[in-house]
């Protein structure tokens, strides 16, 4: 499977993920309190769900069709090769996020503060598409809604080949759909098309990811956010001072900055930084030097 997207013809479309749309209007509407509104989306998704089938292209493009009366496509809610969800704790709730899994994808893979490269489809559950890139625009996970950060981090990338004319050919890229209640996409504000309280669906290929380094320790992100010790998104504190690692200068408090702990000097004498794997522990014990107070 591969799919084309002309690199010259790149064109951002993306100004509702920016958080300030050129020229749509946001109203904002009282808000209403999350346990009022999520089972008015969930019964929205479920009944999408359970009453549309999915055809999708050599191209992961899907397209969503009401099942008639007598009909015999399956419906997306039985589709278990494809339908996968996750639970996600946010605003006092529990909420299921339903996804589709349409390729995997198989190289790196961002989490949710990191940036991606991504080109999309969003519809409202009446089939009304509001935005559209067909060529992926970069963005950072953390700054646009926050289904996205919990959706697109499941995937991976591929990869990509240039070809002589200046074009890229992107394949084996993560593919999928993902049904967002409001909470997960603008909630109360109404931007463009896009009513308040209104669920959203986005096809999406993850073509491409920067892992980023936050607080500058010379050690990414993606090796210093989750506890590795936690199965439930718990964020690593490794010295307890309520400041993450991955927002830590110094994540063992030792009063080295990290990025001092994973530094060394080449045979030429020039500074160089560790990769995370290769950052020693201190002499005698388990830990990188940077989470281990015992040594600097
Ligand atoms: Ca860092
Ligand atoms: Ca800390
Ligand atoms: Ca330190």
């Amino acid at each position: 499977m591969k799919n084309i997207f002309k690199a010259l013809s790149f064109v951002v479309l993306a100004t509702l993920f920016a958080g300030c749309p050129k020229d749509d209007t946001i109203t904002a509407q009282p808000p209403k309190p999350y346990s009022e509104q999520y089972p008015i989306d969930k019964a929205a998704i479920d009944d999408f769900l359970a009453t549309h089938y999915v055809t999708v292209d050599a191209e992961y493009n899907t397209t969503f069709t009401l099942i008639e009366a007598g009909g015999t496509e399956i419906p997306i809610k039985d589709r278990t090769d494809i339908l996968k969800s996750i639970e996600v704790d946010r605003n006092d709730l529990t909420y299921t996020l339903y996804y589709l899994e349409l390729n995997e994808g198989i190289g790196e893979q961002p989490i949710k503060v990191d940036s991606a490269f991504v080109s999309y489809k969003g519809t409202l559950f009446d089939g009304t598409v509001f935005d559209t890139a067909e060529s992926p625009v970069w963005f950072n996970l953390q700054d646009v809604i926050p289904g996205w950060g919990e959706i697109v981090p499941k995937f991976k990338i591929g990869n990509s080949i240039e070809n002589p004319d200046g074009t890229v050919t992107y394949e084996n890229y993560g593919a999928g759909v993902m049904f967002l209640p409001s909470s997960f996409a603008y909630y109360g504000s109404s931007i463009g098309a896009i009513p308040s309280y209104a669920p959203l669906i986005f096809n999406f290929k993850l073509i491409g990811q920067k892992h980023i380094d936050h607080d500058s320790d010379r050690v990414l992100s993606v090796y210093e956010y989750y506890d590795p010790s936690k199965t439930d998104g718990s964020l690593l504190d490794t010295d307890g001072d309520g400041v993450p690692d991955y927002l830590d200068v110094d994540d063992d408090n030792d009063g080295v900055i990290t990025k001092e702990e994973v530094k060394y000097f080449d045979t030429n004498g020039d500074k160089q930084y560790y990769d995370f794997a290769n950052i020693p522990t201190c002499s005698g014990g388990s830990l990188k030097k940077h989470l281990d107070p015992s040594c600097q």
